[in-house]
């Protein structure tokens, strides 16, 4: 059964973006084209497509012999190894759905994803950057966790591969978690047909050939070096992923020598780090041909700055989870590449531009051609709904399927994007995505604590930083430093952890009463730009 409507789907096949091939599928046709030519690179394992295809076929046949069945969620937090591939395609040629989890997630957030996709396992690592991830996993787990280096995963990796029906490539493939700015993160079902597709013009767009290598330099369960066109696109190319285990200049560096790496995807803050880093390396960084910039917006003068100082060509890209994703083009003139975020995949992706103060405005309520406005989306691989959220998918999305993306765009004539703020209630600390409620539902948490309110501050590395602005109850005075421990101490990502924390005798602005959380972060927000 489709997740679109019936009549929509069939468009989609028609035009030829659904082709009804699985991810299983793909690899086996990958096998078949580049066996021997190197698919994943990691720190001390390089595997070519040949063993990348025979360890998915292993790990599938253990998934299924250890009881995982079509259909079933299965929750994925693994670093930057090359088992993150074999695992995720071994899943998917058993049927099930992996849940991708990035590595800087903690037990609540963890935990939260088991519940929301009732998930009979978890997939983990051991330690990591100094955090015991298999612990972590067995606290919150309501089924089987399976830890890569134990010798339980090394059974299952060694099981005798076996025949397993191909799931349905229009049923759900996995679950990608929403940068979200309501309480928790939302599941996003994607499909094996509608990835497939922005997966597949994301590799032309960007320039992939067989002879390729793209360096996933951040976390790869991320949707942007996941899919645009990252790992998933190289492999769809014949070309090859090298998996950088950190995302900083002097790893990026040696491994874009060591590897030959033509391509890779970064947030703004790691552009401009890199940038500043290219200028004293003795690394040979000619191989690098193109860099994605996306997750934030790059402002013009660190997009002027980067291709001459990496020697390589600037590609922004505007994308989201949810599907909607837009690149500047490798034709493109300089001035779009400079100053937009590109343009859609599809020319059936739907834009629409609507007005911005109305924050439920339909999809007919459009702006005048250039003016800015709030972006509305609807196409062959964006969502029609979150994962079992029938409530929030009636605000999310309008009555006639668009994504309200909660993004303030302009509209260029050409049809590219120019991302000019935010109307939703969200700080984007480089990339990172912190839903304001998230936060404030955590120091709401604390006994002395009466309200908070959590806004973006400007900041010159990060774009933007969290601040949270916090009344205490009576007779009560957390300081900052406890309220950012006893968030931390909740298990959450550390990117988080507010960087910021004022405990006021009240809210600092005036003429907002406590009606609107919406106002009130709008006003404090205004505050903390002047500050
Ligand atoms: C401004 N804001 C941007 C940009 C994303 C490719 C690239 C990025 C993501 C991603 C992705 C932006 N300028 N260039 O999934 O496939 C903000 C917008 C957007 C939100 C989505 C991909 N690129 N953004 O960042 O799901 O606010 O995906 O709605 O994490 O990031 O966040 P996320």
């Amino acid at each position: 059964m489709s997740l679109w409507p019936e009549e929509t789907a069939a468009r989609y096949r028609a035009s030829g973006y659904w082709r009804g091939q699985t991810f299983g599928a793909l690899l086996t046709s990958l096998k078949d084209a580049y066996a021997d030519r190197t698919a994943v690179v990691g720190e001390d394992q390089r595997w070519p497509f040949a063993e990348l295809d025979e360890r998915a076929h292993r790990l599938a046949a253990g998934f299924a012999a250890n009881g995982i069945k079509q259909g079933d969620r299965v929750v994925v937090q693994l670093p930057n190894i090359p088992e993150f591939v074999s695992v995720v395609f071994g899943l998917w040629r058993a049927g099930a759905v992996p849940v991708f989890a990035l590595p800087a997630h903690r037990d609540s957030e963890l935990r939260h994803f088991v519940e929301q996709s009732e998930a009979t396992a978890i997939i983990t690592v051991g330690e990591h950057a100094g955090h015991d991830h298999a612990k972590m996993a067995r606290e919150v787990a309501e089924g089987r966790v399976f830890v890569v280096g134990e010798p339980e995963f090394a059974e299952l990796a060694e099981t005798e591969p076996c025949e397993l029906p191909d799931p349905d490539p229009e049923g759900m493939a996995f679950l990608q978690l929403s940068g979200g700015s309501t309480g928790l993160p939302k599941l996003i079902p994607r499909t094996h047909d509608d990835y497939l597709y922005s997966v597949r013009e994301s590799a032309r767009i960007c320039g992939l050939k067989k002879e390729s290598v793209y360096l996933a330099a951040l976390p790869v369960a991320h949707n942007f070096p996941l899919s645009s066109p990252g790992l998933l696109g190289a492999l769809h190319a014949g070309a090859a992923t090298v998996l950088a285990p950190r995302p900083d200049a002097d790893t990026a560096f040696r491994l874009i020598e060591a590897e030959g790496v033509t391509i890779s995807g970064v947030v703004p803050p790691l552009a401009a780090a890199w940038v500043q880093a290219a200028a004293r390396t003795a690394r040979d960084l000619s191989s690098l041909d193109v860099l994605l910039v996306g997750g934030a917006k790059c402002g013009r003068e660190l997009a002027e700055r980067i291709g001459p100082a990496l020697g390589c060509q600037l590609q922004q890209v505007f994308g989201m989870a949810e599907g909607l994703v837009c690149y500047t083009r490798l034709d493109d003139p300089e001035d779009l590449v400079l100053s937009t975020q590109g343009r859609p995949i599809s020319p059936d992706d739907e834009v629409r531009v609507v007005n911005p103060d109305d924050p439920l405005a339909e999809s007919d309520h459009v702006v005048e051609p250039g003016e800015i406005g709030a972006l509305l989306t609807r196409g062959p691989y964006t969502i029609r709904g979150y994962y079992n959220a029938a409530e929030h998918n009636k605000t999310a999305f309008t009555d006639d399927g668009f994504y309200r993306t909660g993004d303030l765009v302009r509209r260029r004539e050409s049809g590219h994007l120019e991302v000019v703020g935010r109307a939703k209630e969200q700080i984007n600390r480089g990339g990172e995505k912190v839903a304001a409620e998230e936060v404030e539902n955590h120091l709401m948490a604390h006994p002395g604590v009466l309200d908070a309110a959590v806004v973006a501050v400007p900041d010159e590395y990060l774009g933007e930083r969290t601040c949270a602005y916090v009344v205490p109850v009576d007779g009560s005075q957390p300081s900052a430093a406890e309220l950012r421990r006893f968030v931390r101490e909740r298990g959450v990502a550390a990117f988080k952890v507010p960087d910021l924390v004022e405990v006021v005798g009240e809210f600092p602005v005036t003429g907002v009463g406590k009606t609107s959380k919406r106002e009130l972060r709008a006003a404090l927000a205004a505050l903390a730009k002047e500050r």
